[in-house]
């Protein structure tokens, strides 16, 4: 039988959980699709990290159940293989933290001309977090790689709603898993990984676009070949060379979407009243391909730039807060623009090439507000 009191405490941490939910709901952004698709509002674009309260989410199919002693296995052509759960992979490896930029490939697919379809992503679905786990090198290590491994390929504990829907399965090239930032995370900004985040262990790659990010990591296979199967042969691809918008692109014309360019967003002030005096444009920026080199902000539509004051350290995958202040003295509508500038020379472009899937949107973003007495 159960109690009345049992009851009582079953009410109270569903109610717990119903304001919880509640809570982070109510600040992130639903983006319709399959069943969690949650962007994160720009105003939390203002400083370095992103809350994981108000940090998007992007899952084909939803979360598995919440089990932290779930194993991940290390097998392919490794000579020993290894199942570990978070702890042992903790008690056995040196723990790493990175400071990284997660951001989905279709972040921005909204702004795409023709559009595309897709989950109409704005500018929310990207925050930046620090990520604390294991390097997967250090594993794959352990395990005995073997030479002939060019591809590590990986899939999590979620399921397709039917059998004919077919599985998140991914792979990195085997550079892209020896790189010292390529991470088998377990936590997120301090904390343990929360559900929607992949706990109890994820993939961070620094720099690649979100979908390489495996979450509820299971298997880790170490192949000859790129993995097959519809998420890396056919989504997350990219014409090799631009092409007309609207066109089709024939398969062999394109490659996998890795590396996200170089882009700003501005998080405030976002279109509202503005008092005359001091003004404060202020934003993310950041590349996948190379560390940030600077961030400048137009007044005049584009026709001249200056830069702004960057703060946080610049690393590939990394984003920086950007400031630019000015003295408005007289009462004006204004429209400030943002173009954003890495360390390899790519420059943020007015209007980026349209690609079939939307991917990698990195178009100049404005604002307008009104300024008066
Ligand atoms: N197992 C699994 N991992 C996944 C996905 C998924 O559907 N299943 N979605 C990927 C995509 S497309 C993105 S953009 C990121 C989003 O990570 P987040 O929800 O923690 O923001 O997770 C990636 N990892
Ligand atoms: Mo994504």
């Amino acid at each position: 039988m159960i109690g009345r009191r049992a009851i009582l405490q079953a009410a109270s941490v569903a109610a717990l959980l119903r304001s919880k939910l509640a809570a982070a709901d109510e600040v992130l952004i639903r983006q319709g699709g399959s069943p969690q698709n949650l962007s994160t509002p720009l105003d939390y674009f203002d400083r370095l990290i992103t809350p994981t309260s108000v940090f998007f989410v992007r899952s084909h199919f939803g979360p598995p159940s919440l089990d932290r002693t779930r194993k991940t296995t290390f097998d392919g052509l490794l000579t020993m293989p290894l199942t570990l759960s978070v702890d042992e992979l903790r008690s056995s490896f040196p723990e790493v933290t990175v400071t990284a930029v997660l951001q989905c490939a279709g972040n921005g697919r909204s702004f795409h001309r023709p559009s595309v379809p897709g989950v109409q992503w704005a500018h929310g679905a990207m925050g930046q977090a620090t990520f604390t786990g294991v390097r997967l090198k250090d594993v794959l290590a352990k395990a005995g790689l073997s030479k002939d491994a060019l591809h590590i390929r990986m899939s999590g504990a979620d399921a397709p709603p039917k059998p004919t829907v077919p599985a998140f399965i991914r792979s990195i090239p085997i550079e892209r898993a020896l790189d010292p930032s390529t991470l088998l995370a377990y936590r997120m900004n301090g904390e343990d990984l929360t559900l929607a985040h992949g706990a109890p262990l994820r993939l961070v790659v620094p720099g690649w676009a979100g979908d390489h990010w495996v979450k509820w990591l299971t298997s880790v296979h170490a192949q000859k070949d790129e993995a097959d199967g519809f998420y890396m042969k056919t989504a997350y691809r990219m014409p090799i060379d631009p092409v007309e918008p609207g066109a089709p692109v024939p398969p062999e014309k394109m490659k996998p979407a890795s590396t996200f360019p170089v882009k700003s967003i501005i998080a405030r002030p976002s279109s509202s009243k503005r008092p005359l005096g001091p003004q404060e444009i202020v934003g993310l920026a950041f590349s996948g391909v190379a560390p940030l080199a600077s961030v400048e902000v137009s007044l005049d539509g584009g026709k001249t730039f200056t830069p702004a004051k960057l703060e946080g350290e610049p690393g590939v995958g990394r984003a920086q807060v950007f400031r630019f202040r000015f003295d408005q003295k007289t009462p004006a509508h204004i429209e400030a623009l943002a173009r954003a500038r890495d360390a390899k020379g790519n420059v943020q472009p007015e209007s980026p090439p349209w690609n079939p899937s939307g991917y990698f949107w990195n178009g100049w973003h404005s604002t307008e507000f009104e300024v008066s007495q």
